[in-house]
């Protein structure tokens, strides 16, 4: 016990200057690499100032939460015994809608159950790994001070537990993930989730909180490919996704499942970047963060547009709600956001205020078909069409839902187009004289000189060869049974047959 007068010694003097910091005194005039003139400047100690000593109280069982939910703070002024049950389950959930993929979880969700404790908390962890899975996992949590950070100890074959403890020495937003081998394979099959180690006095209440995590996906079949998704081994080390996703899956935080707020709270949110690879540059369309703590740490940077998320990294980001409407939370490397999936919104309800914003809703030129409640008609038709018993009128619900965004942005969602722009699409004379050119122009494009209804356009539609040959079908379909349309039903066989003839008119693209 020879430390501790030395102990208080140094407390004593970092008060002082404390103190005296806050009466105004520049950091700049002090000595620095001086411990006590550091914590002034707002160090916490780290893991050296972690340990609060044995835990109090009798063990208290960890309230687990699935994203987008979060555990309610611990509020508590003592450490104690945490105990977490955390199950692996290997199981099959969609990926997109139609798009199926075999999820390895925590918890039963991706990104993994949320877990919360209070720095200096003496964690219990028991790992179980569900006896119908496959494959043995194992965890390493970032927040973990020791060799591996709990993987060595945790190593859990199919129908078995492991149990290790650690003492949380480090405030901070932290990641864990399976670190079984081959591990970036385990991490990009969705193993991996949050802890929030809370400081001692706990984080400043706010009105809502959200989990929010990234993750990319690999899968053999290309982007919306319905079906079960195999892996792709080959595209994971080429770092070249299929999907970027938040939550999971397409859509996990869009339409009726997108995070909710109103005008007047404080919202935060605790973002993470499972990876395996890529880093995010995570943004919310039409918000500011008024704070971010960076790398998931102790200080804030504040009014920050976009913040960098490393794979296997996290941050927490505050924001305060003005206006009502959708906020598009996305990786600003839009391709991932647009293409890939990587996208989610934040829907703020309440009155508008025209002094800070003019009002009109984000529109579909930024969502496109996420904007719809839900694509659930998609996953409906991709099912039938397995079955082979797909019905038109099936094909006409699916493609309306890929309509909106994909072609309402120029074509308007009732087909009119746009006077001297954009030829309608509605009683298209068109259409009706070569209903082939529906497909054919989504797949290709379209340039030069075209009549429609008797009026002339001279510009260019850009192909949407990104569509699968069952999108093109289906948005097909419904375009001919829609606004006095001459009706029938595009397959999905014709348009794989279409795709590979390209067209005298075709548009550059391709
Ligand atoms: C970026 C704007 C844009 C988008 C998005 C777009 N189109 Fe077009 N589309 C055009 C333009 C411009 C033309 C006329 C091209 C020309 O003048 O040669 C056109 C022409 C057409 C035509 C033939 C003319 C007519 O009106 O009947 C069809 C059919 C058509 N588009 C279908 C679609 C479908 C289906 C989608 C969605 C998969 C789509 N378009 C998305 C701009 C767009
Ligand atoms: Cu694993």
């Amino acid at each position: 016990m020879k430390r501790a007068p030395r102990f208080i010694a140094a407390t004593l003097a970092a008060s002082a200057l404390l103190l005296s910091a806050c009466d105004g005194d520049n950091d700049a005039t002090r000595p620095a690499g001086d411990q006590a003139s550091a914590e002034a400047d707002g160090e916490t100690g780290g893991s050296r100032k972690g340990d609060f000593g044995p835990p109090q109280g009798d063990p208290i069982n960890a309230v687990l939460t699935s994203p987008p939910h979060v555990p309610p703070p611990v509020n508590r002024n003592h450490p104690a015994k945490v105990v977490v049950e955390l199950d692996v389950v290997e199981k099959v959930m969609p990926i997109s809608e139609g798009v199926d993929y075999t999820f390895w979880t925590f918890g039963g969700t991706v990104p993994g159950s949320f877990i919360r404790v209070r720095q200096g908390d003496t964690v219990e962890f028991h790992l179980r790994n569900m006896p119908d899975s496959k494959m043995p996992h194992n965890i390493d949590l970032h927040g973990v001070t020791g060799p591996g950070g709990g993987a060595s100890s945790s190593f859990t074959a199919p129908g078995h537990k492991t149990q290790f403890t650690f003492k949380a020495l480090n405030a901070g937003l932290y990641v864990y993930h399976c670190a079984t081998a081959p591990v970036g394979m385990h991490v990009a099959n969705g193993m991996y989730g949050l802890i929030l180690v809370e400081p001692p006095e706990g984080l400043p209440p706010v009105d809502k909180e959200y989990y929010v995590m990234q993750g990319d996906f690999y899968t053999t079949g290309k982007y919306r490919e319905k079906g079960l998704q195999p892996f792709d081994m080959e595209k994971a080390i080429d770092e070249n996704p299929t999907y970027v996703l938040f939550n999971g899956s397409e859509g996990a935080i869009t339409g009726d499942k997108a995070l909710t707020t109103s005008v007047g709270e404080n919202v935060r949110l605790y973002v993470g970047n499972g990876g395996p690879n890529l880093v995010s540059s995570f943004h919310v369309i039409g918000e500011i963060f008024d704070k971010v703590w960076y790398e998931g740490g102790t200080h804030f940077q504040e009014n920050v547009q976009t913040t960098l998320i490393p794979a296997g990294g996290a941050a927490m980001m505050e924001f305060h709600m003005e206006v009502p409407g959708s906020y598009v939370l996305v990786d600003h490397s839009l391709f991932r956001a647009f293409n890939k999936g990587a996208l989610g919104i934040l829907k703020a309800d309440g009155p508008e205020n025209k002094e800070i914003y003019s009002g009109l809703e984000v529109d579909e030129v930024y969502i496109g078909d996420r904007a719809q409640a839900n694509m659930e008609a998609v996953a409906v038709a991709a099912e039938a069409a397995s079955t082979g018993d797909l019905t038109v009128d099936q094909q006409v619900k699916a493609g309306e839902a890929l309509f909106m965004g994909t072609c309402s942005t120029c074509h308007q969602a009732n087909g009119q187009g746009m006077a001297g722009v954009f030829p309608p699409l509605a009683n298209s004379d068109y259409i009706a004289n070569d209903p082939t050119s529906v497909p054919r122009v989504t797949l290709h494009g379209l340039q030069g000189k075209i009549t429609v209804n008797g009026t002339e356009y001279n510009s260019i539609m850009p192909p949407m060869a990104q569509l699968t040959d069952d999108e093109v079908a289906n948005i097909s379909t419904f375009v001919l049974n829609s606004w006095g349309n001459p009706g029938g039903r595009v397959t999905k066989a014709e348009v794989a047959e279409i795709r590979k003839n390209k067209p005298e008119n075709a548009s550059e693209g391709h």
